[in-house]
């Protein structure tokens, strides 16, 4: 109709809205702020003449619901600095990209503690609330699963997730000694000073995999707590690309106070070969030197002493002096040594800082020992294999430090066997797509499918068998699902990490002959491609989008090996912090070159993820970013749009409104609305209870509900209209109890 209000599609802004000026068969004309679009009436939808102003803070309460008007909500809200907002019981947060102190000070997690999901404003706190109160009453198990891409917020939710946490479940301690939530909340800075980077995504991207399991005894206090970790990424250690940064650590380390900078032998960070790579050095919003002591005070606080800090940081320093030690040309031929005197020096620091023999550290680098059946052969590498097992050796060390420090925070926490009750914050690496992507790439994608199957599953898939138990009427929404994509890569025998593992145990295969035999596999595979112009890259239709592998360094990558020279090096270390880095390897293992591998191990590690989520009551939370420049107010509809999409939130949205988010067992349906129609009282039986539940809600003048075998089902909404009537008659303010319209998704 002429003069009404639309929205339109449209490239840059995905959708704009105006007014419709002229009508031409299929065709529109409409009127915006800008500029003047003609667009089919197939590709427009209505505006809301009244969109309230500031937005709902739940997506089910949009009166118009579609792309555009999700679109609007989300960014009228972004733009008044409400970052957060529920689709049902998922919490979409935007990534303010400025601080937002007064929205998580210890008042506001008072005003969230018990109030019901959806009766405050949208919030991490409101979610974390909901979960451990479903702990206590249900005696379930929850887990709170925070996705979303590089940069989006998730390892910010997961802190304020796990503040909360600390705060309901918490205890008063004695001064002394630190209680379990200190330690659990004070290992957050432990593990991001070495896990974390700065990346071209995110200025503290998480370079690893984190589920902490949080155990809670009868009372509902914090008793215990586990912390695994995922697939640290090794090769950022001694390989960094412009403009990004190694692990804070290194930084820090160098700009620490003088007396540990000149214990080190260290200095300028530019200096050193493993972080000069880059010329990103210094990050504004970061003070290294104020890190160090932050980290330093975290380590204090999960129970790392002090001897056991000095020899971690002599670590740190050692492999950035071992990063320097260049090679050129030995006597032999194809034999190396360290370059010249520079590197002598840096040679001899690593090893006083290991605490190992100088000789042994530089054989351990140019050379090495192959035992055949009669005799050992020793073998001079060249400069670059010497170079090549120079990186091995910072990586596996820096690897087995990682893991060091997750084991030490697990022990000082504690863990509570006895404990029933637990809640899992899982922050894992978002879906990454760069320029060129690797085998870490591959894991991290391969999480992310895993975990977008477990959110169709339940969203979805949960819903629908719902219906069909019940019997209700229900058309299906289709969603897309990814199991196909998973099978690509699991599948065993067949899938690309069995192959990539058969590649990797046979001496002769290469990256080439490992991506022919890709090509070959999946030439008809609809989640798979061969890229035109290449001959050794793949790529895979992932549900986040296309990704392009360069599978040059999968087969190294894939092999979980320590080069036995290294392992007998650092095992005979006069520190005992070093040497316990690399315990004796059982008798077996070190003699056969059994190769064990890094993606199936992986694979095994999600799995056993999975069927831990699989026990708990999921809850979660979506988190987006607003825009690529890392900046605060600016939002990029395409950008928002495709992130909404990707994540399954279009359809979560979908699913809630246009089936029945709101569910009650006959009898609690009863129960609480029995007020509504008192005469229904007193009556029993499954008979009497399904005509007094269709009393209740006829007299309530509600429509489009339904009754099914067990419970009443409500459209989006309902539920609180019938809390409201309630409430008018039982005399309270309405508001008071005012519900979130979908308590089940
Ligand atoms: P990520 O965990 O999702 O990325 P982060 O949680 O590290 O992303 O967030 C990236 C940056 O965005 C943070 O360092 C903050 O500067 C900012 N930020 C995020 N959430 C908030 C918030 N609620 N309030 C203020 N600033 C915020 V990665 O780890 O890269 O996938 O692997
Ligand atoms: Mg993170």
């Amino acid at each position: 109709m002429i003069g009404s209000h639309v929205w339109v599609e449209d490239p840059d802004d995905a959708w704009l809205d105006g007014e419709v000026i002229e009508i031409n068969g299929e065709e529109i004309k409409v009127k915006c702020t800008a500029k003047t679009v003609v667009a089919k009436t197939s590709n427009s939808y209505p505006k809301d003449p009244e969109f309230p102003e500031c937005g709902v803070d739940d997506m089910t309460k949009l009166a118009y619901l579609h792309e555009p008007g999700v679109l609007q909500n989300l960014k009228c809200r972004y733009d008044a600095n409400e970052i957060y907002t529920y689709t049902g019981g998922i919490l979409i947060a935007i990534n303010p990209f400025k601080r937002l102190p007064h929205l998580y000070d210890i008042q506001v997690m008072q005003k969230y503690k018990g109030a019901a999901l959806g009766e405050l404003s949208p919030h991490p706190f409101a979610v974390a609330d909901s979960a451990y109160r479903q702990m206590i009453n249900e005696g379930i198990s929850q887990a709170i699963l925070v996705s979303g891409e590089s940069g989006a917020g998730k390892t910010e939710s997961t802190k304020m997730l796990m503040r909360y946490l600390a705060y309901m479940g918490g205890r008063v301690s004695n001064a002394e000694e630190r209680s379990v939530e200190q330690k659990v909340l004070e290992s957050n800075p432990v593990l991001e000073a070495f896990g974390n980077a700065k990346t071209v995504r995110n200025n503290n991207s998480s370079r690893f995999g984190k589920f902490v399991e949080i155990q809670f005894d009868q009372r509902g206090r914090i008793s215990g707590a586990a912390i695994r970790t995922y697939l640290l990424e090794r090769s950022r250690v001694c390989q960094v690309s412009d403009p990004e940064r190694n692990y804070h650590c290194f930084y820090m380390l160098c700009s620490a106070r003088k007396e540990d900078v000149e214990k080190y032998k260290l200095g300028n960070p530019r200096t050193f070969h493993y972080l000069n790579q880059s010329n990103c050095i210094e990050l504004d919003a970061l003070n290294d030197s104020e890190e160090y002591i932050a980290t330093r005070r975290a380590m204090d606080v999960v129970g790392i002493s002090e001897e056991e800090q000095d020899a971690i940081f002599r670590v740190v320093a050692a492999i950035l002096h071992l990063g320097n030690v260049e090679f050129s040309k030995g006597q032999e031929t194809d034999a190396s040594e360290p370059k010249n005197d520079k590197s002598r020096f840096h040679l001899k620091t690593a090893a006083e800082l290991f605490m190992c023999d100088e000789k042994s550290l530089e054989e351990s680098l140019c050379k090495r020992v192959f035992v055949t059946r009669d005799e050992t052969i020793t073998k001079a590498l060249d400069p670059n294999a010497a170079a090549l097992s120079r990186d091995a050796l910072a990586k596996i060390v820096y690897s087995k430090l990682f893991d060091w420090l997750v084991e030490k925070i697990n022990v000082a926490i504690g863990q509570d066997k006895e404990s029933k009750f637990l809640i899992g914050v899982l922050d894992i690496y978002g879906f990454e797509s760069f320029k060129t992507n690797s085998f870490e790439q591959f894991c991290i994608n391969l999480t992310n499918e895993k975990l977008q199957q477990h959110f169709n599953q339940h969203v979805f898939k949960m819903e629908q068998e719902e219906y069909e138990r019940e019997a209700i009427d229900w058309s299906y929404i289709e969603f897309v699902d990814n199991q196909d994509i998973l099978d690509l890569i699991e599948k065993k025998p067949g899938g690309i990490i069995a192959l990539l593992d058969e590649a990797c145990m046979f001496p002769r295969s290469t990256h080439e002959t490992f991506a022919q035999k890709l090509y070959q596999t999946f030439k008809d595979h609809k989640r798979f491609s061969k890229p035109k112009l290449s001959r050794t890259d793949f790529t895979i239709y992932h549900y986040a989008g296309d990704v392009t592998y360069q599978t040059e360094l999968f087969l190294d990558k894939n092999k979980d090996y320590v080069v036995p020279e290294h392992q007998a090096l650092l095992a005979a270390s006069k520190c005992s912090f070093v040497s316990s880095l690399f315990p004796p390897l059982p008798e077996e293992s070190s003699k056969s070159s059994k190769f064990s591998s890094i993606g199936s191990g992986f694979k095994l590690q999600l799995q056993s993820l999975l069927e831990t989520l699989s026990s708990t009551e999921p809850h979660y939370v979506r988190c987006v970013k607003p825009n690529n420049a890392l900046k605060p107010a600016i939002f990029e509809n395409n950008n928002v749009l495709q992130q909404l999409r990707c994540g399954g939130v279009m359809e979560a949205i979908r699913i809630s409104c246009a089936g029945f988010p709101s569910r009650k067992l006959f009898h609690e349906f009863i129960d609480r609305f029995v007020i509504l129609a008192p005469e229904v009282r007193n009556k029993s039986g499954k008979k009497d209870d399904i005509a007094a539940c269709k009393k209740i809600l006829e007299k309530s003048n509600l429509t489009g509900y339904q009754i099914g075998k067990t419970k009443v089902f409500l459209r989006a909404g309902q539920m609180a209209e019938l809390d409201g009537q309630r409430g008018e008659i039982l005399g309270r303010s309405a508001t008071k109890i005012q519900r979130r319209a979908c308590t089940y998704m």
